[in-house]
């Protein structure tokens, strides 16, 4: 059993004030395996990557002058993530996670996201969409101080949002990023809805990542493979919050998807079984699997994928 996707040197290694198990490994070793080991120290994870994925925050609405507001409490503080093998990094996220909560909420809505600074370093919320510039979350929130970031929501999509303090590629890199689900006033079909966020850790400082992983933690959705039920129409919300890279690319193996750009329009859509995410850029995937077993998904830069950025469908019969 190996590491694959620790393959840095031993300076770099002290350099990042960690200890590692190095090895070498190949993309396909990863299916036979099973799962890859997790070296010979496993910390325990501050969050659950299981719960991650079907886990939407839909916070507490209330009524005020006859419209809804939905309002939501979002606190950045740091926390010691476990990425594997001995690999401690000190990661910045908002409510003890990396990514931060899904919100979620519908088209029409007001929301209300109270934001406290519970760092020691200065943080913001800044959300894509549509809103007044007071709104934009690019003012730092000092540490211990608490602001809120109130505005309407007046089209179905998905929405990253992330800290903007600079230097921005830092504070995203260190975990400051989440994504808020809109959905329509008419709902989608019922189907299991997943959350995936490509995320990159540069260990070291040196403008690099050295570590991947879809909803934080490397390797996660091979050690417990994503279990899904053949046939059942699968709706992936898909984020690329992955700083200092060129365009992801994201991979299904032995299937197709449907693309629904941004998640704006239900219906219609591309069928592919890759798609291109820059930075930011996000996707509704629909999909289902008319086979059982395992499967593989990842970003078709293997490189990226051997360094912890890989899951495993797994697609028990109905
Ligand atoms: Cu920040």
């Amino acid at each position: 059993m190996v590491l694959s996707h620790l393959r840095w040197n031993r300076r770099q290694v002290l350099l990042a004030g960690v200890g590692l198990l190095a090895g070498g490994g190949l993309l396909g070793l990863a299916l036979n395996s099973g799962a890859r080991a997790m070296g010979s120290v496993q910390h325990p994870l501050p969050f659950d990557p299981q719960e991650s994925l079907r886990s939407f925050e839909r916070g507490r609405v209330i009524e005020e002058n006859g419209r809804r507001v939905r309002v939501f409490e979002v606190e950045a503080r740091s926390i010691t993530l476990p990425l594997g093998g001995e690999v401690l990094f000190k990661a910045w996220t908002l409510n003890g996670r990396v990514p931060g909560p899904t919100l979620r909420a519908r088209e029409g809505e007001r929301i209300r996201v109270v934001f406290r600074n519970g760092d020691s370093t200065s943080h913001s919320l800044h959300f894509h969409g549509v809103h007044p510039a007071a709104m934009d979350g690019i003012e730092p929130v000092l540490k211990g101080r608490t602001t809120t970031y109130e505005f309407d929501l007046p089209r179905a999509g998905l929405y990253p949002y992330h800290c903007h303090v600079a230097p921005v590629a830092r504070h995203v890199g260190k975990g400051l990023f989440g994504l808020l689900v809109v959905d329509p006033k008419v709902p989608r079909p019922p189907a299991d809805e997943l959350v995936l966020v490509m995320g990159g850790y540069d260990l070291n400082n040196d403008g690099r990542n050295e570590l991947y992983a879809f909803n934080g933690i490397p390797d996660a959705y091979m050690h417990q493979p994503i279990r899904i039920r053949q046939n059942d129409l699968v709706r992936l919300y898909l984020l690329n919050m992955t700083e200092l890279e060129a365009p992801l690319t994201f991979h299904l193996h032995a299937n197709e998807f449907r693309i629904v750009d941004t998640g704006s329009e239900p219906g219609g859509g591309t069928i592919s079984d890759v798609v291109t995410l820059g930075m930011a850029e996000r996707r509704i995937l629909e999909f289902r699997y008319p086979f059982p077993g395992r499967y593989m998904v990842h970003p078709h830069q293997d490189p990226i994928a051997e360094r912890g950025c890989m899951g495993l469908f797994e697609v028990v019969p109905t």
